[in-house]
């Protein structure tokens, strides 16, 4: 390629913030834009209806604000004809528009992509420079340092150099508040009359309406109507404005509330006090350490106790970029990852809903309208369920990354196989987070109006998930007996007499024979493995 023109610079649909590095030293006359709307990306898993709305409406909107601030922005749009529809293809298409003299890009959030990247500089015969994602607080490099040697690596003390780091709540080089962790004062279940606010929501629905979501509305409804999910409720902010916004609900109506009912399920009530901001953390529309400095400010202004900031902001510094440094130190074994040899299929209730179990039925709900369910849904309904069934991880992690708004690889998948699932063998979490149907009844109140008794262990009529967890337990003996952490469900299992955890076998086995499995192309339409790009067959 006869190389004489500007620097290309591709831009993601995660890549979302003006203070990109891939901009941070190039001007605006020497450099062209590159945005790619790819059914590649709309199609490698088939993501949730609202998901896609967001990222493309996003993207379009982001492209306005740079050719506003006098940037040259290349957007090739879904309906191109001309659209190869990967990112491979239209950086070499635009490489040649432009008669590129070279790419400069960010690394981007998955492995997939990553490897993708890497090829570049072969197929095109053009320099390309790959900077870090500055986004993140903690470089990768210092992650794996932080990692090397460490037998153990443990969130809370990853967390803690990310405090010393920051700054965030410190006082000199010690916690504010002589604690570094104030969970202990977090975490109750609901109570009657608990009324979390409403949340704002964005465009369409504002007054003025907003013509590029709408257009994308239509456009996802056409060609994506056919996945998952719901666009009635559509409410995500998809400018930087519309999230400051957001941000000044959550600080000023939720926080102060947020660790006490962090983990806390209310039928109807599908956001609590959270603060609906990942996916606008997620594609580059809010900072986090901004974020996390304004959640300090309310702190230090007696707007919100430390129990409820420092609760959020740990989950931001601490268990996020945790989270994103054991991705890339895992990947790509990450994705196959199995420790539990959990084979049974996803069961085809993930995506109708149409199951008894209320509890998964409002989750479920709650992410076909939304395109989100907070934590403990995902961690303790969605993915206790998924553990406790043994259901295959590639699977759950597919569902995982299809139906939220905030799902990319190098978050959801160290949350999934790692925190929900234990597939990492306990990389992540020390023990898998299983429970029974006693701890969903005591943090939510979804079991009172469930057609399943909660207090009943065995039987067509008990909770589901009460002979589940002894019978996770049970077949994963070899595995988990060991663990100090378990040592206490173990001594009662095996307290229980030989009849009566028959019956509790029995009983598990035969809810498990009920299981419908998933009709296959709810997820994925074709074969596409996570740790290799299969997938890059362009799917317009
Ligand atoms: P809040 O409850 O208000 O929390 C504040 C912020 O903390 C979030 O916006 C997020 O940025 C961060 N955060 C909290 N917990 C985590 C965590 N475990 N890992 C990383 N960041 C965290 N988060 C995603 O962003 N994308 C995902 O695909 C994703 N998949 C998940 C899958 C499972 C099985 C589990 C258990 C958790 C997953 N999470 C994921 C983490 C967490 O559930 C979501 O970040 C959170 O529910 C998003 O809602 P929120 O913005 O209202 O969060
Ligand atoms: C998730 C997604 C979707 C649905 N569509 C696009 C797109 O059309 N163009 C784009 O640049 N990015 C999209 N994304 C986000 C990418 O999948 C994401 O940037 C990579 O997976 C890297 O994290
Ligand atoms: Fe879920 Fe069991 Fe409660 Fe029903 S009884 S809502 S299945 S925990």
């Amino acid at each position: 390629m006869h190389a004489i023109g500007p620097v290309l610079v591709p831009v993601l649909g995660d890549q979302l913030s003006p203070a990109i590095s891939s901009l941070s030293d190039r001007t605006r006359k020497d450099t062209v834009v590159l945005m790619m709307e790819v059914g590649q990306e709309t199609g490698y898993v088939r993501h949730h209806q609202a998901k896609i709305a967001l990222i493309l409406s996003a993207m379009r909107h982001f492209a306005q604000d740079l050719r506003a601030d006098g940037w040259q922005v290349d957007y090739v749009r879904l309906d191109d004809p001309d659209n190869t529809h990967s990112f491979s293809g239209e950086v070499e298409r635009a490489a040649r528009r432009h008669r590129a003299r070279g790419i400069q890009v960010t690394e981007p959030g998955e492995w997939r992509v990553r490897a993708m990247m890497h090829e570049w500089s072969a197929t095109l015969g053009l320099r390309v420079r790959i900077m870090p994602d500055t986004r993140f607080i903690c470089p990768l490099p210092d992650f794996f340092q932080w990692a090397a040697g460490r037998s153990e690596l443990r969130m809370e003390w990853f967390y803690r150099t990310m405090r010393r780091k920051t700054g965030l709540l410190m006082d000199g080089d010690k916690p504010v508040g002589g604690r570094w962790n104030f969970d202990a004062e977090n975490r109750s279940g609901p109570e009657p009359g608990l009324s979390p606010p409403a949340l704002p929501r964005f465009t369409p629905h504002s007054i003025t309406g907003d013509a590029i979501t709408r257009d994308v509305l239509d456009l996802v409804s056409d060609r994506f109507g056919d996945h998952f999910g719901s666009l009635d409720a559509f409410g995500w902010p998809v400018t930087r404005q519309d999230a400051e916004t957001l941000l000044d609900h959550f600080i000023e109506r939720c926080l102060p509330h947020f660790g006490h009912w962090q983990d806390a399920m209310m039928a109807g009530h599908d956001t609590m006090f959270h603060s609906l901001l990942a996916p606008a953390i997620n594609l580059g529309l809010l900072d986090p350490l901004a974020v996390c400095r304004r959640a300090e400010a309310a702190y230090r202004s007696g707007q919100a106790p430390i129990a409820a900031v420092e609760g959020f902001i740990r989950q931001i510094i601490g268990w996020r970029e945790y989270v994103r440094g054991m991705y890339w130190l895992d990947m790509p074994g990450l994705a196959g990852a199995n420790a539990l040899d959990a084979q049974r299929p996803l069961p085809e209730f993930w995506w109708t809903g149409q199951t008894p179990m209320r509890c998964l039925a409002e989750t479920v709900r709650s992410t076909r309208e939304n395109a989100y369910a907070h934590h403990i849904q995902r961690l303790m309904v969605m993915g206790n369920f998924a553990l406790l069934a043994g259901l295959r991880p590639q699977e759950v992690a597919d569902w995982f990354l299809a139906v939220y708004a905030d799902a990319f690889e190098w978050v959801e998948l160290p949350n999934v196989a790692g925190m929900a699932l234990h597939a990492d063998g306990g990389r992540l979490a020390s023990k898998p987070y299983a429970a029974s149907g006693a701890y969903i009844d005591r943090m939510s109140d979804y079991c009172g109006a469930c057609r399943y008794d909660v207090k009943r262990k065995t039987g067509p009529d008990a909770c589901p998930f009460n002979a589940l967890y002894w019978h996770f337990l049970d077949r994963n003996a070899d595995r988990l007996s060991g663990n100090p952490r378990l040592a206490y469900p173990y001594a009662t299992w095996a307290r229980m007499s030989p009849e009566k955890r028959a019956e509790t076998l029995a009983s598990a086995e035969a809810f498990l024979a009920t299981l419908q499995p998933a009709a296959p192309g709810w997820a994925r339409s074709q074969d596409c493995s996570r740790s290799s790009n299969a997938c890059l067959i362009a799917r317009p």
